[in-house]
């Protein structure tokens, strides 16, 4: 059982992520990286130019949005959580899920993320299908290269800087071939918070591993195999990227501040606060002025 804490009392809320993060019978032991990739999934829908998408509403519980098979496995962070949103009913999910995966950064010895409270939840499976208009394919495929990486992410509106700061993330937790086909953690420590995974990425030597699964790299450290996806080692690829790699091997600070910042605004997409602090659900076609 969660704690139930007053109402807007977000360190409480924090203090319970954390207690929901020690799983010591799933993964490395814990919740931490579902959590952070939850967070993740939640905002990365956003489109700029269609303006919808983004963690307002925590469509993610809902239709065709949870079913999609870029989520499979995330049903995991929203169960670890249920505990604390049923303890505390006054926060949305959709404010659960960020600051989860904020909490869950900082506990993993990273970097502290700017967060807001104010999102909103869809009802149900249709309010959630009426408003939240056609999201789908909008997430990374691992199995592409650096043009479907700026599509992806040139869409939420981040720049090559910023696509190679929030790629750190994959220092944490691992691929599962249940979920995604692709297999294994990135690093040797995957609940650390660190510039570990540019470290690997550009000092390592990453050969296409041989197995039925699809394409991914790997390369032995400690008797433990290490993976790279095609997306990640395209990062080494292209000669921007490549730049920001090497900046961040080299100066974890550098990385701390620059992921703290696409990290936060990844968060925020799509959230738009009145005056009340509340980012209210419009519905996108009433925006447009369609009827
Ligand atoms: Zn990930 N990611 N990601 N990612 N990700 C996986 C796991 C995790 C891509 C991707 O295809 C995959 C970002 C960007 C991108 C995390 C955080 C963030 C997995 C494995 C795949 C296949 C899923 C599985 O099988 O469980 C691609 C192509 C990306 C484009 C750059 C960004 C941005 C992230 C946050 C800032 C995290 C924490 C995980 C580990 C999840 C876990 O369960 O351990």
């Amino acid at each position: 059982m969660a704690k139930a804490v007053p109402k807007g009392d977000y360190d409480g809320i924090r203090a319970e992520v954390r207690k929901v993060m020690k799983q010591p019978d799933y993964d490395d032991g814990s919740a931490g990286p579902v959590l952070v990739r939850l967070a993740w999934h939640a905002s990365g829908t956003f489109s700029l130019v269609e303006h919808n998408g983004g963690s307002n509403g925590a469509g993610l519980r809902h239709g065709k949005e949870a079913a999609d098979p870029a989520n499979a496995g995330l049903y995991h962070a929203i169960e670890f959580l249920m505990p604390i949103q049923q303890a505390n009913p006054w926060i949305t999910h959709a404010d659960l899920w960020t600051l989860a995966g904020v909490e869950a950064i900082k506990a993993m010895g990273g970097p502290d993320v700017p967060w807001q409270p104010g999102r909103m939840d869809y009802n149900d499976e249709s309010h959630a299908e009426e408003h939240r208009g056609n999201i789908s394919d909008r997430l990374p495929d691992g199995a592409l290269g650096a043009s479907h990486l700026r599509d992806v992410f040139g869409r939420m509106g981040y720049s090559d800087q910023e696509i190679v700061a929030l790629s750190g993330a994959h220092t944490l937790g691992r691929c599962h071939a249940d979920r995604s086909g692709f297999d294994g953690p990135w690093v040797v420590n995957p609940t650390r918070f660190s510039n570990q995974y540019f470290k690997l990425l550009s000092t390592r030597k990453w050969v296409p591993r041989k197995w039925d699964g699809p394409l991914q790299f790997e390369n032995i450290m400690a008797g433990e195999r290490l993976m790279m996806l095609p997306t990640d080692m395209a990062l080494m690829e292209d000669p921007v990227f490549k730049e920001w790699v090497l900046k961040y091997a080299k100066d974890q600070n550098l990385f701390f501040k620059d992921f703290a910042n696409a990290f936060g605004k990844l968060i925020e997409l799509g959230v738009d606060r009145d005056d009340s602090g509340f980012a209210h659900l419009v519905r996108q076609a009433a925006k447009e002025g369609k009827p």
